[in-house]
């Protein structure tokens, strides 16, 4: 028992001094550039899943219960536009499953109607994918799930070798962290991950007013402010920094006509903050602002500029109801 526990944490030690190093040199970078930029993926510590978690559930926050509307009150013809016939086997296979929610209701679906396949969450957290893998065995047992912890792109190599018929889902908006360069060169990406035939259902945010998506990056209750700043209460911990968390503060933006929000941590004062484990110190102006996440909303235009020079081609559309997120279905060729 006793060595089982400690294989796992040394397990563990290993993983997190190898994401160390890319920590510390991305830091460094970021707060080198002018302006200063944090990557958005360091958000999520545990302390940040718990918090994007809370975000998800927020009243402002519409995205996950708009695109939960899709998979529950639109979930036949979502099956009807990847093509998904009950009778012939293909292997479901989603980037970034979380806590499952809105596969969860096509997953179902599915199951009730007999069709055929194999479902691959891939996650970069083990823990995320342990419990939705003991949250499927309850709630649906007959559906066959095969977790895959890690690089996306390392484990759908991986997957390639199957020659069976595949389906990719890329939910929640999470391409919007990306910028339109990067997103092209990740879904190409993809489609030499495929085969023709295959599919990706891309769910994104859609451009809308002003006054609908600054609330969902600025929400009353101030979670959204306590995830934004916990990456400085991270920095502290895991790079032996000095950051005093009451002198910044969360600082959203959203640009309506472009379609992009951007969240920010504004220094409330003129400070050094000194980053240990770097070995430097960095100097912050009152008002300066440390860019920390892009969130880009989409169009029919934009998706199509961003598939353009890649092997996939635009086959539907599906809203929610009040036609504030859509899922866009897009077939290999
Ligand atoms: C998980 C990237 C889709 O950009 O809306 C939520 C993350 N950031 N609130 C988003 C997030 C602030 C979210 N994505």
């Amino acid at each position: 028992m006793i060595e089982i526990v400690k294989n796992k944490e040394v397990a563990q030690e290993n993983v997190i001094c190898d994401d160390l190093e890319q920590f510390k040199t991305d830091i460094e970078n970021g707060l080198q550039e002018n302006p200063k930029t944090i990557p958005s993926m360091y958000f999520y510590d545990k302390k940040g899943d718990a918090l994007f978690q809370e975000i998800m559930n927020l009243p402002e926050y519409y995205l996950t219960r708009s695109e939960l509307d899709i998979f529950k009150n639109k979930t036949d013809q979502l099956i009807k536009a990847m093509d998904l016939q009950a009778d012939s086997y293909f292997e479901l296979i989603e980037l970034g499953a979380g806590d499952g929610l809105k596969t969860k209701e096509l997953l179902k679906s599915l199951d009730t109607n007999n069709f055929k396949f194999d479902y691959f969450p891939i996650d970069i957290s083990s823990n995320a994918l342990d419990l939705l893998e003991k949250d499927l065995n309850e709630v649906l047992p007959n559906v066959s799930v095969k977790t895959k912890q890690g690089d996306y792109f390392k484990v759908l190599d991986a997957l390639k070798m199957s020659k069976k018929p595949k389906i990719i889902l890329f939910l929640g908006s999470n391409i919007g962290n990306m910028t339109d360069d990067l997103a092209s060169a990740f879904i190409s990406k993809l489609g030499a991950n495929l085969a023709p035939g295959d599919k990706l259902l891309l769910g994104v945010d859609l451009i809308k007013s002003k006054d609908i998506v600054l609330p969902a990056y600025d929400d009353s209750k101030g979670v959204t402010a306590a995830f934004n700043i916990n990456v400085l209460e991270r920095i502290n911990t895991q790079l032996d920094a000095n950051f005093d968390l009451s002198q910044f503060k969360h600082s959203p933006e959203y640009n309506e006509k472009e379609g992009i929000a951007i969240s920010f941590i504004e220094s409330k004062s003129d400070q050094t903050v000194a980053v240990k484990a770097i070995g430097k110190s960095f100097h912050f102006e009152k008002g300066e602002k440390i860019q920390t996440e892009v969130s880009r909303k989409y169009n029919d235009v934009l998706i199509s500029k961003i598939i353009l020079n890649t092997d996939f081609k635009l086959d539907t559309k599906i809203m929610d109801n009040k036609a504030y997120f859509a899922d866009y279905i897009l077939t290999r060729y």
